[in-house]
């Protein structure tokens, strides 16, 4: 891969870091009692200075049995060991397609040659997936060969290669408490810690601290792609502070599901936690605790197919001046994620993170809204277990065009799930990894200091972002493929993308 250097008085490059000089340029808006708006052009200067190093990162799945667990070990063993196989169609090498920082580029600049793209992950020092070493937990006991083939994702021949390398990968025992998810799924708990909420938590920071020593990497990163759990209900004094969740634990309180477990485990093992799933893991005591201890926290749940799409087509729709009506989102699968969504609390949860993506796209445009009106959005998702992995999802977006006119998209998606999401976990620990090495200074702040441990930078991958208290969240997807490309590109003193091209429209 190219080496990038930026050549600039505002750039500097040690041994340990790059420091970039940066005017941040805003719009201040103020509005007057009248309505009428003054806007005011803002800049603020910002030193950031990333560090170079790039650490042997340890990944620990919670789930690593599942669909997503397996399927991302046997394509970062595959891409480790250079692993291709036949198909039908011919020899097919292994990629990571779908992931931002893998298989995407950004234009760089203008040159002689034109525009110049290069790939995400050439901006800054990142992790490359092929070095992570994972490791993890599941409530079922099957090594991740066995669950590669319960998982029906991959090709057979592929799954020949890997049994090897997979079969050796055990899941640690993990927290299986049955009333966050559904009941269907105690067939598959064979593997599960006993005793108290506070006992298995500290089970689990134990076996974090184990890992990192066993496997001899620098640092852990914690993701959850493990069942989506019913939502937790906030409860005064139980869940509400850092202190009252913690004691809460400690009095084994129902109302604690295991993703708020191992977030705080986690959390108190100054690890970063990300929670590919819907439910509220994120309690406000988990939130309030990452945030005392400077912990990054991110998610919520994968936005990998039809929300991703959809958080692109309303954008669409609304940025060019129609008017989503209706938006009718069906999907069938048969994996074990379907099978565990078919109960209502799990699927609530789902229809939740799934319904509020277009939030902000129609709040952002009141010559087509009026205030509180928003579009019929309705979600529905069946398990129909021939399909397997495959996903089908199918949407209609009826829409209101010029002087009364309809205009009704119909989209019919088929997809293997688990293959979209894969690559979202490369980036969402690559992204996350880079973020703990990015300080910066503000104006003449003389402290440097690190994003807020509510990692909103990873919205992209997430239906639902987790974002800090009082701050827009954003689910349109290229103004979050925007915010990464332009803090990478703060991050060396290179000017946002503007796309005016300006040095192409002159005589
Ligand atoms: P899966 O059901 O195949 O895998 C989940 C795994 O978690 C299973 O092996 C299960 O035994 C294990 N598990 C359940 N509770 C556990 C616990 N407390 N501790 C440890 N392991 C536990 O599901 P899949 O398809 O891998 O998806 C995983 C999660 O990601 C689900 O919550 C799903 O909703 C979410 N997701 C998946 C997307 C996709 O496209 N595949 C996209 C968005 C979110
Ligand atoms: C059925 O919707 C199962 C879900 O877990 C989804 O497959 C997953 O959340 C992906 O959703 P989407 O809307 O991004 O395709």
């Amino acid at each position: 891969m190219a080496r990038i250097e930026v050549n600039s008085p505002n750039v500097s490059y040690t041994s340990d870091f790059i420091q970039s000089k940066y005017v941040y340029q805003n719009t201040k808006v103020d509005r007057d009692v009248s309505g009428n708006i003054t806007a005011t052009p803002i800049d603020t200067v910002y030193l950031f200075r990333t560090q170079r190093r790039v650490p042997k990162l340890g990944v620990m799945l919670v789930g690593w049995g599942g669909n997503n667990g397996s399927t991302i070990t046997a394509t970062i063993l595959a891409n480790k060991h250079n692993i291709d196989w036949p198909t039908k169609d011919g020899l097919q090498k292994p990629n990571y397609f779908g992931s931002i920082t893998q298989a995407s580029t950004v234009l760089l600049g203008t040159g002689p040659e034109g525009e110049v793209y290069v790939p995400m992950k050439s901006l800054l020092p990142m992790v490359d997936p092929d070095d992570l070493v994972l490791d993890g937990w599941d409530i079922s006991s099957k090594n991740l060969a066995d669950s590669m083939e319960r998982a029906r994702v991959l090709d057979y021949n592929l799954q020949t290669q890997l049994k090897p390398y997979m079969e050796n990968f055990k899941p640690r025992p993990s927290i299986y408490i049955p009333e966050f998810i559904a009941a269907n799924q105690a067939e598959r708990a064979d593997n599960v810690l006993t005793g108290s909420k506070q006992e298995m938590m500290t089970k689990i920071r134990e076996d974090i601290r184990e890992f990192k020593k066993s496997s001899g990497v620098d640092k852990v990163i914690v993701l959850w792609t493990a069942n989506t759990e019913r939502f937790s209900e906030i409860i005064p004094g139980v869940n509400d502070t850092a202190e009252n969740l913690i004691s809460s634990i400690r009095n084994n309180e129902t109302e604690v599901s295991p993703s708020t477990l191992f977030a705080v485990a986690s959390i108190l093992e100054g690890v970063s936690f990300i929670n590919g799933s819907p439910q509220n893991t994120f309690v406000p005591g988990c939130l309030e605790l990452a945030e005392k201890k400077c912990v990054f926290v991110g998610g919520d749940d994968f936005k990998s197919g039809q929300t991703k799409l959809k958080s692109v087509l309303v954008d669409f729709l609304v940025s060019a001046g129609i008017k989503p009506r209706s938006i009718v989102s069906y999907n069938h699968l048969g994996n074990n994620d379907g099978k565990n969504l078919s109960a209502p609390q799990t699927f609530r949860s789902k229809e939740i993170s799934k319904s509020n993506v277009v939030d902000d796209m129609v709040n952002s445009n009141r010559v087509l809204y009026s205030q509180g009106e928003t579009p019929d959005h309705c979600v529905v998702i069946k398990y129909v277990p021939h399909v397997g992995d495959s996903k089908r999802a199918m949407d209609e977006y009826t829409s209101e065009i010029m002087m009364g006119g309809t205009n009704t998209l119909v989209i019919h998606n088929t997809c293997e799930d688990s293959l979209l999401a894969s690559p979202l976990i490369i980036d969402l620990i690559v992204l996350a990894e880079l973020c703990e090495r990015i300080q910066f200074k503000v104006g003449n702040e003389t402290q440097f200091q690190k994003f807020n441990p509510v990692l909103s930078f990873l919205s992209y991958m997430c239906k639902a972002p987790l974002v800090p208290r009082g701050t827009p969240v954003v689910n349109s997807l290229f103004r979050q493929r925007c915010c990464i490309e332009n803090i990478l590109r703060a991050c060396i003193g290179l000017s946002p993308i503007n796309h005016m091209l300006l040095e192409y429209k002159m005589h």
